[in-house]
């Protein structure tokens, strides 16, 4: 397949001013009648042959200017020779035939449990019509659906409806990856809302029957998000009504198509016995990403898919605001940096690594990746930083005004920072093109009053980037005397080359420092700072985010330790710090469950392997064991703790108590490795009507093997729920301890629920134990790579997206000892020495065994 450039950029020869759309909706022959007002583009070079992309359609007819006219499609698309065409305007018109019924790869329009669905980015609507598909051609959109569902939808405003047919219309130009149609037998859950200047809005979330009472709290989260987007980015919403869908099947979390978003189920429908507290942190976080790509993503788009992080690290910084608005700030900041750990830094240490803004790829769905998404978001927290709040909203406002309507780059977004800010951005750009993650070194010396600060970058090569240069980099720093006061407050250092030095003067005596405050850029601190001072930290700092990170630090270089050498015990000072901690009355339940949280597998996999042999992910395993056990003995009256933190009255997913039944939780998991038969979870299993408490159990019977009855009763009670099913065969897989865990998850892909079709179950039991059971998956005889790469290569013809998404979890294949190596590099050339592979699965297990 062929490797599409950056650099070879070129304006869409031809434009299409407006698209109308007839849908003649069958599952197995949907007719799809198109006529496009086009014209030539002045800006390219004019007399070209016209390229429409398609994929998978039967043309009936075509024609130019009412015209017919025969054509030869080839896989990708026909070409009308410039010969055919006018010298001005014209209308194309094209009658094509598809199949929903057929389309499993989910991508185009599909059906999903008898409703049909789209998705269209990044490159979906030419699986509905042939089309300039491409983000810099933009065009209104009026669309006639004919079928004999009840609710038949499409973007925009609705014009006219009768019995079988409904007529849209969206004023608002766009490009094709947000079109959006969907046809069912579905129900609403109403609301409505008045914008700033007193518009009325009217709000809609489609569900299937019975589906009404989950609805509530992603309405409630859309409404708060429309709100913040006025108060905070002073951005009103521009359509009379807003509509959500939720589907069953669906290749990822949502997508933003205009006016007519659609999710996966997983992210709107919850209740208090279905849903976790995660579940709704992740439904008010994606209701709200989505919602917000109304301005950044549909009102300014991306010139072209290389400029994706255009879109999607300003999202996803934005909904990072608002959640860290609407909860804690610093526990969410530290949630974010714990995903970008364990994803972006995963991705940017192996083959898989890329810059924000790529420079080429094959597929573009292998693109939407923790680094574009997630390092993007950070990228854009940095000039937050650098710029300050103030300049930070100017440079927005600028933005919104300057390119509302239109298809952008990220040339674009730095001058109006450059512009709104008089600030040189050049260095700062490198962010989006160099890849890996950089390496910051400190030393530190202290004469007479002044303390001087030395800090060094570097980041090592990745794929295709042999030579990386200094980047900007704010380092929020502040001292704290050796009682813990804080001498001097969090300051922005800009670190802008190899080796710097800052000086603080006027110190009474040499502080301890704390650098990287809120981890204020996207970096590896490499300091060799002993554990003293990260319990001194972890005691004082007053930087919330730091405090957490020194805990986090110190524990997970006890359990390298205990890795390296399965003799040393448990470390007594660090024991003392967590316990210290927990008894802090100064910290809130969340805060103090992310302290004892310990890190995971992976993590203290890495640090071991920084200086020793890679170890057995079992010892990983074991060491861990070992501290939680000794953390549980050290800690008095566990059961009476946990009681104290329940939750009085009826559930609610606030912030507050979702904190308390995370520190509870964790306590529980404490208590339980030290009751031989988990008593105390079986029994919270048995009294919680709450879901949270339910998996929490759930999940610790399973890892101390004591779950058989719960497993059963669960499912006996939510076989017909597929959301909670979903989390029924992803605990198993997640937490089976690794001697038995390939025999379980294949024993639950035979199961008769297990529908692999369906991503959301495929992921539950495949990606849960490929991604989350790092022993299990690891185990030294290789059943768990095999495992995944008999499901990858059964997958791949039905769903190539979900296939190469999942085959990610080979990506740190280097990292582990030579018998692994060998045994997984079999597994990926099993997988690339299959006939036909997608394209999908092709790059990224090309990528991985470069
Ligand atoms: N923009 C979509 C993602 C589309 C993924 C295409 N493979 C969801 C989002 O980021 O909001
Ligand atoms: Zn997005």
């Amino acid at each position: 397949p062929p490797t599409i450039r950056l650099t070879d950029y070129a304006p869409p020869a031809y434009l299409v001013d407006a698209v109308h759309l007839t849908f003649r909706l069958d599952p197995a022959a949907t007719r799809v009648a198109a006529r496009l007002s086009m014209r030539p583009n002045p800006h390219a070079a004019p007399g070209q042959d016209l390229r429409l992309d398609g994929e998978k359609l039967t043309l009936r007819a075509a024609a130019i200017d009412g015209a017919r006219i025969e054509l030869n499609p080839d896989a990708e698309g026909l070409t009308v020779p410039a010969g055919a065409l006018p010298d001005g305007p014209f209308t194309w018109e094209a009658e094509v035939e598809i199949a929903p019924k057929d389309n499993t790869a989910l991508e185009g329009l599909y059906m999903s449990k008898g409703m049909y669905c789209t998705q269209c980015e990044a490159e979906g609507f030419r699986k509905i019509t042939f089309f300039p598909d491409r983000p810099d051609v933009m065009a209104t959109y009026t669309v006639r659906i004919e079928g004999d569902q009840p609710v038949l939808l499409s973007n925009g405003n609705p014009t006219a409806q009768g019995p079988g047919w409904a007529e849209w219309h969206d004023p608002h130009p766009k490009p094709s990856y947000l079109f959006a149609l969907v046809a069912g037998d579905l129900v609403s859950h109403d609301d409505g809302f008045v914008t700033a200047s007193g518009r009325e809005v009217a709000l809609k979330i489609y569900v299937r029957p019975g589906d009404q009472h989950k609805c509530a709290y992603a309405m409630d989260a859309l409404k708060r998000s429309m709100r913040w987007d006025e108060t905070e980015y002073g951005r009103e919403y521009d359509l009379d009504l807003f509509m959500i869908v939720a589907v069953d099947d669906f290749n990822m979390g949502a997508m933003e198509n205009k006016g007519l978003n659609i999710f996966n189920s997983k992210y709107v429908l919850a209740s208090p016995e279905t849903a976790t507290d995660r579940d709704y942190e992740l439904i008010e976080g994606i209701i709200a990403h989505e919602y917000f790509h109304n301005w950044t993503g549909n009102r300014i788009t991306c010139r072209d898919w290389f400029q994706l992080c255009l879109k999607e690290g300003l999202t996803v910084f934005r909904d990072q605001q608002f959640s860290g608005d609407q909860r804690s700030r610093p526990v969410k900041r530290i949630e974010d940096v714990q995903m970008l750990r364990t994803r972006q830094f995963r991705e940017d240490a192996g083959p898989l690594a890329h810059p924000v803004r790529p420079q080429e790829y094959i597929e573009i769905n292998n693109f939407y990746t923790a680094t574009v998404y997630e390092k993007g978001a950070e990228v854009i927290g940095m000039l937050h930083r650098l710029v300050g709040a103030d300049a930070y909203r100017r440079a927005l406002d600028l933005y919104f005004e300057r390119h509302d309507g239109q298809a952008c780059t990220i040339e674009d977004w730095i001058e109006v920072f450059e512009d709104a800010t008089g600030r040189d951005l050049t260095q700062f750009a490198r962010w989006y093109s160099q890849a890996g993650t950089p390496r910051l070194g400190v030393e530190e010396s202290f004469e007479g009053d002044t303390y001087t600060l030395t800090l060094t970058q570097s980041t090592p090569p990745t794929p295709g980037q042999a030579e990386k240069r200094p980047l900007v980099i704010p380092v929020a720093a502040g001292l704290l005397d050796r009682q813990g006061a804080e001498v001097v407050p969090t300051r922005m250092l800009e670190l802008t080359e190899a080796r710097q030095s800052f000086t603080f003067e006027g110190l009474a005596a040499r502080p301890v420092p704390s650098l990287l405050r809120g981890f204020s850029a996207p970096v590896i601190l490499n300091r060799t700072a002993d554990d003293a001072e990260r319990a001194f930290l972890l005691a004082n700092d007053t930087d919330p985010f730091n405090k957490w990170e020194a805990g986090h630090a110190l524990t997970r270089d006890v359990l390298a330790r205990m890795v390296r050498a399965p003799d040393t015990p448990a470390d007594p000072e660090l024991l003392t710090a967590l316990v210290a901690a927990l008894d802090d009355p100064a910290l809130d339940p969340a805060f103090k469950a992310l302290v004892l949280g310990f890190p995971t597998a992976e993590d203290v996999f890495r640090t071991v392997r920084q200086d020793s042999p890679p170890p057995d992910p079992a010892e990983v395993r074991v060491a861990l064991i070992r501290l939680d056990t000794a953390l549980a003995r050290l800690i008095p009256d566990l059961p009476e703790r946990i009681r104290a933190l329940a939750v009085p009255g009826r559930y609610s997913p606030d912030a507050d108590s979702a904190g308390r039944r995370a520190l509870s939780g964790r306590l529980l998991g404490l208590l339980t490795r030290l009751e031989p038969d988990a008593a105390t979870a079986r029994a919270v299993f048995a009294r919680t009507d709450n879901m949270t408490e339910t998996m929490q159990a759930l999940g610790l019977l399973v890892r101390s093997d004591n779950a058989d009855a719960a497993l059963a009763a669960f499912h006996a009670r939510w076989k017909d729920d597929p959301l909670v099913l979903d989390k029924w065969f992803s605990v198993q897989a997640a937490l089976t301890p690794p001697e038995r865990a390939v025999e379980t998850v294949q024993a639950l892909t035979e199961h008769a629920d297990f529908d692999w079709k369906t991503p959301n179950r495929l992921r539950a039991v495949v990606g849960s134990f490929a991604m989350g059971n790092m022993a299990g998956f690891h185990r030294a005889d290789g059943a768990g790579y095999r495992f995944l790469a008999d499901w990858l290569i059964k997958l791949d013809p039905v769903n190539p997206q979900t296939t190469a998404r999942l085959a990610g979890a080979f990506e740190t294949w280097r990292q582990f000892d030579e018998g692994r190596q060998a045994l997984i590099l079999h597994q990926l050339q099993r997988i690339a020495d299959r006939d036909a592979l997608s394209r999908d699965t092709t790059e990224i297990v090309g990528r991985i065994l470069d």
